[in-house]
């Protein structure tokens, strides 16, 4: 196995040789010195760690990187492809999965803050008969608040013969609503946060309704084409990736059974809830923008972050995740699990440092729980052997059950 061992600016030991500018005052910081936003400086060693401990957990590689004020990090270990044994790069595309929801809620966002959407309008006000309570709004969507049953629970409660079964299927948004619906829900509107993919089906319908554009041009001409995202693409139900990609590969539940490479799919299960190819690059400017006002005004903002408690640790908005970390610092962003990809994107309250840590694994959860290192490493900077220990990862915190076993 090829493994990349990279370090703050420079690739060492790995396939790939590549300098990237960094400002004067990047010079090497003390590990606990503060950056001007007053967060610890990110702890690259640490970092290709935690990249090291992914890949030992079984992911064939792992990479991340983290854009601080304009220093760059990056970080890459083991392999993008198991049948060429091409080493895993930080420029490499990816299924960002539930990523997608952050860019499917700012759209909406964008279209608040045109008024041609209220947040608390109820859904049928927009798609009249679709829900079967009116009482279901928009922010109940968008906040997982609306207790629409998700589908996938069903759809992959045996991952890879579910998969198979939909990764060269075309579904309308309207059919994923009715497999929902088939289901009772899980809450009375508003009552309680329950994670479901189907409200972000909800969200692509509005989107398009709303627009009369598919939810691919709205991504690209509000979003990609702005923030001049290269790497970022919506080609459902195209099942191929653009440009050079990490392949992907999901764990079976079988214990032994070789890995499925599911690289390949037209993501149709998922479109606006979870469809979207991105780059590190591209996350973390995406994040950084949002965070930074640059998306939205500052009172749609401040709506994407009105907190629902999940647990000690997380919270959640309009398609935005808060996570607070071993150190006390609080990071803002979301997490994304499809067939053959984990991904972590977040960001700082500020915008000006964020982190995208990718493993082309899935349902794996000691893959996903090492990789929660990384969001350590990037924003509490070096940790003593005492506070590492206390690091507290809920499993499953936020993912729909079974996303990932054993
Ligand atoms: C799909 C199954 C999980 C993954 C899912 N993904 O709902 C959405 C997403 C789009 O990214 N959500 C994540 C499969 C969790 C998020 O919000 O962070 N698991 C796998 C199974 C389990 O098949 N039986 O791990 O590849």
């Amino acid at each position: 196995m090829v493994s990349g061992t990279v370090g703050k600016g420079l690739v060492l030991g790995a396939v790939t040789l590549s300098l990237l500018t960094v400002p004067a005052q990047a010079a090497p910081r003390e590990a606990h010195a503060r950056t001007e936003a007053g967060l610890p400086a990110p702890d690259a060693a640490g970092l290709r760690a935690v990249l090291r401990s992914t890949v030992a957990k079984g992911a064939p590689g792992a990479m991340a990187r983290i854009d601080d004020h304009g220093t760059v990090y990056k970080a890459a270990q083991g392999i993008a492809d198991r049948d060429t044994q091409r080493a895993i790069n930080t420029t490499d595309h990816f299924r960002v999965g539930s990523v997608t929801k952050t860019f499917s809620a700012v759209v909406l966002l964008q279209l608040a803050d045109e008024h041609k959407l209220t947040l608390d309008a109820p859904v049928n006000r927009y798609l009249p008969g679709l829900l079967p309570d009116d009482r279901i709004t928009v922010r109940h969507v968008l906040s997982h608040r609306s207790g629409l049953y998700d589908y996938t629970n069903d759809m992959f409660a045996r991952s890879v013969s579910g998969f198979e079964a939909v990764r060269n299927k075309v579904f309308t948004y309207r059919r994923l609503v009715d497999l929902s619906l088939k289901k009772p829900r899980t809450n009375a509107p508003g009552a309680a946060y329950s994670y479901s993919n189907t409200n972000f089906v909800v969200a692509g319908m509005l989107i398009e309704k709303l627009t009369g554009h598919s939810v691919r041009t709205e991504y690209e001409n509000r979003i990609f084409k702005p923030l001049k995202l290269r790497d970022s693409f919506y080609v459902h139900p195209d099942t191929q990736i653009p440009g050079r990609y990490t392949r992907g590969y999901l764990t079976s539940d079988t214990a032994g059974a070789a890995p499925v490479d599911a690289t390949e799919q037209t993501m149709s299960w998922a479109q606006s809830a979870g469809a979207i190819i991105s780059s590190a690059h591209d996350l973390n400017t995406f994040y950084s923008a949002l965070l930074g006002g640059k998306l939205t005004s500052a009172a749609q903002l401040a709506e994407m972050e009105r907190w629902t408690k999940v647990n000690s640790t997380t919270a959640y908005g309009l398609g935005l995740r808060r996570r607070t970390l071993s150190c006390g610092v609080s990071v803002y962003g979301h997490t994304g699990a499809v067939q053959g990809y984990y991904t972590y994107a977040f960001t700082s309250k500020d915008g000006r440092r964020s982190l995208t840590a990718v493993a082309n694994a899935s349902n794996n959860a000691d893959v996903l729980t090492a990789m929660a290192g990384t969001l350590e490493s990037a924003f509490c900077g070096k940790q003593t052997k005492a506070r590492r220990g206390a690091v507290v990862v809920e499993r499953h915190e936020d993912i729909a059950p079974a996303v990932a076993r054993h």
